[in-house]
């Protein structure tokens, strides 16, 4: 029999903003539970969470890490995620392990970029959400004014639980025991003000409620949970990470007030592919099936290649025989694991709610879903939406032979991070790779040293420019070609038509009577795809055209594939000539943070680089949120701009938009430089 039912245990996810305090929070949550001796910090490299050598040298989490601890009789599984925005992808795949994420919130810094969309992402996936505004021990901190701000940007439905006192060295109850003077506001009323709304959803507890003017505490327990599933209330507590006030309390919040397994809203679950696809409803009952998915993979130098789960249905035991999605063969578990941090802690059981590892499973990768029945198959998750990786960089080997172990090391990267993308240029014959930012880049390019030992050289980002046409036109080639004997011929006629942005290629036959036989359509896709890959204009590839074949010629003798690729090609470059074809570029929403008395020098270069403002918030006293749309091509060196303005004072994140047509002389110079490095390439 396991040690803990599912209803013993809380599964939370520490998430919010790069430097809120995560790691520390974790370290002081373990400690004042007993699961480790003393608290780590992040500065000496010693916690259990941040246990990567990058993530010691960087001082920031690049992953999510798992520990878990004991509070009374329960089990509490702690993931802590990456706050900076280059590694959120790790956040955000660790969303569908946890009933609660736990958003943090810098005392200091206030509402910060991954503040705000966390917030949102938490919602979207329909998770219990709470607030934890940590460093209440910092100087120069605003906490009312913090808390007017939150509530200002979530809503009202996020009220304090507890609130500082004794000038952020302890703090005081207001739901529980409401007695005593805090810093600000009044205990009194925050606990009226908790009770009001959680009774708003049950109608029956709201009648009493009204009559009598006050409920028992117990009755409280159910209406508080369906609250936080539907997102009627989002509890904010205070804490000092670095000196222990409020971290008692928490770890009580936790247990008695978040949702354990069987309260919080289960993850979305898909049995069969595209509209077919039926929900498939997991439940947390230890004794059904096994249903467990898989959100992250790591290679551990002794143990190699591990998958993290959390288990949803079922118990997984060290007998459980799982299969990893569709796969035919099932694993023998053999040794379920708990983590802490980089420690593995052998176990007997893993029911639902808790998270757990398997090790020296080759095949398990990103997303997975580990289950043990046939009928199981073709389940898996509602799929995540990640940030659109937009920081490319040309990459080439340094030492020559080395093309196949970069190729390795570099899928072995992308298995483990779905905001990471490789792409090969075989034109150029050019490895890109890209992701959401320098430090993400910086990141990919230590692993490739240090655990795969390869070096690259790298050219600085480029741009993945696009290339479309904004008119309807047509094209049309005949290939005839006699070359001694044999000859090849085949013709095609085709339109071409701009299609909304976004919506990639589509590629219509509507070629009648056999004008092009059916088995040589194939081969005109094939040569209008070759084109796709450089456009006409600037050697970009090309988005948002439909191309329809409607008529052509064919020789019963000399038709062959080649023939109709060529003839497609050249068709269809044909037609985007006279299609006005234009260049896109990438537009990113750009936040920055930076003190007050900058504002003016960062719209000043802002709006000389082509970029556009669109509002800003005080996010802390005398700090500005300043938010607003850019091209990426102007943002090169945009870090190094920005810390000389603000005295290294101000940080910024950037995410993608939208592609938009390049002004008219951005587009010429483009064509003109790829003209040049064409001719330059044919004369080699
Ligand atoms: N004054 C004060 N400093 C804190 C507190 N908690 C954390 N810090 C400091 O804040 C910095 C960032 O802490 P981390 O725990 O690494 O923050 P994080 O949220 O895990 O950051 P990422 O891993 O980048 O997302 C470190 O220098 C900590 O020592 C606190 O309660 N008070
Ligand atoms: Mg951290």
């Amino acid at each position: 029999m396991p040690k803990f039912s599912p209803v013993a245990i809380r599964t939370i996810a520490l998430t919010g903003h790069g430097g809120s305090g995560k790691t520390t929070l974790t370290e002081a949550l373990l400690a004042k539970a007993g699961a480790i001796n003393s608290p780590g910090t992040v500065e000496k490299g010693t916690t259990v969470c941040d246990f990567d050598p990058l993530e010691k040298q960087y001082q920031h989490s690049l992953n999510a890490a798992v520990a878990h601890l004991q509070h009374g009789d329960t089990r509490v599984h702690l993931v802590d995620t990456p706050g900076l925005p280059d590694f959120i992808g790790r956040a955000i795949g660790a969303l569908p392990a946890v009933e609660t994420a736990a958003i943090v919130v810098n005392a200091q810094n206030g509402i910060e970029m991954i503040t705000n969309r966390m917030m949102q992402w938490a919602k979207k996936r329909d998770l219990c959400r709470m607030i934890i505004i940590n460093k209440i021990d910092a100087e120069n901190v605003d906490l009312p004014g913090l808390l007017a701000r939150l509530q200002a940007a979530f809503g009202k439905e996020c009220l304090p639980i507890n609130l500082p006192a004794d000038g952020g060295k302890r703090v005081v109850d207001c739901f529980f025991n409401p007695s005593g003077t805090a810093d600000f506001s009044s205990v009194e009323e925050a606990h009226s003000a908790l009770v009001d709304q959680v009774v708003e959803v049950d109608e029956e507890l709201m009648a009493k409620y009204l009559e009598k003017g006050e409920v028992a505490p117990e009755e409280l327990h159910a209406p508080f949970e369906k609250a936080l599933r539907e997102g009627h209330l989002i509890p904010v507590c205070f804490v000092s990470a670095r000196n222990g006030a409020g971290v008692a309390e928490l770890l009580d919040i936790i247990v008695k007030l978040m949702p354990n397994p069987t309260e919080g809203n289960p993850p979305q679950f898909l049995k069969g592919q595209g509209e077919k696809a039926q929900p498939v409803h997991a439940e947390p009952d230890p004794k059904k099936h096994v249903l467990a998915h898989v959100f992250k993979v790591m290679i551990d130098p002794f143990v190699g290649k591990v998958g993290v789960f959390r288990v949803h249905q079922g118990t997984v035991t060290k007998d459980s025989q799982l299969f990893i999605g569709e796969n035919r063969k099932a694993f023998r578990v053999s040794h379920p694991y708990l983590l802490q941090g980089k420690e593995f802690v052998e176990t007997d059981a893993l029911v639902p709610g808790d998270i757990g590892a398997v090790a020296k499973v080759d095949e398990v990768r990103f997303d997975a879903v580990l289950h043990d029945s046939h009928d199981e198959d073709h389940i898996h998750l509602l799929p995540l939406e990640f940030p659109t990786p937009m920081h490319s960089l040309a990459i080439e080997p340094r030492r020559r032979g080395d093309e196949q172990k970069i190729s390795d090391a570099l899928h072995k990267l992308a298995a483990e991070d779905p905001t990471f993308k490789i792409e090969h240029n075989a034109t150029i014959n050019q490895t890109i790779i890209s992701g959401l930012g320098d430090l993400h880049m910086r990141y990919v390019l230590d692993r490739m040293a240090n655990q795969y030992h390869v070096e690259v050289t790298t050219q600085p980002p480029r741009i993945p420019y696009r290339e479309t046409i904004t008119a309807k036109s047509e094209g049309h080639h005949r290939h005839k070609k006699q070359t001694g004997g044999a000859g090849q011929f085949g013709e095609v006629f085709l339109k071409v038509e701009p299609l909304k942005r976004g919506s990639g290629f589509e590629f219509v036959d509507q070629v009648k009577g056999g004008a092009i036989p059916h088995q040589f359509i194939p081969a005109v896709e094939k040569g209008v795809r070759q084109v796709l890959e450089t456009g006409p204009v600037a050697g970009y590839p090309v988005h948002d055209v439909r191309v329809i074949v409607y008529d052509g010629k064919y020789h019963d003798v000399d038709s062959k594939e080649v023939a109709f690729i060529a003839a497609g090609k050249r068709a269809f470059m044909d037609a985007i000539g006279k299609a006005r074809p234009i260049i896109l570029e990438p537009v990113v929403n750009i936040e920055i943070t930076a003190p007050e008395q900058n504002m003016g020098d960062i719209a000043g270069d802002l709006s000389s680089k082509r970029g556009q403002l669109s509002g800003t918030d005080t996010s802390a006293p005398g700090t500005l949120l300043i938010k607003g749309q850019v091209p990426l091509s102007e943002l090169a060196n945009y870090q190094a701009r920005l810390k000389s303005v603000t005295a290294g004072q101000g940080s910024f994140s950037i995410e993608f938009s939208r592609y938009d047509p390049v002004p008219p002389g951005v587009q010429k110079n483009l064509a003109e430089q790829h003209a040049k490095t064409a001719v330059h390439a044919e004369e080699q």
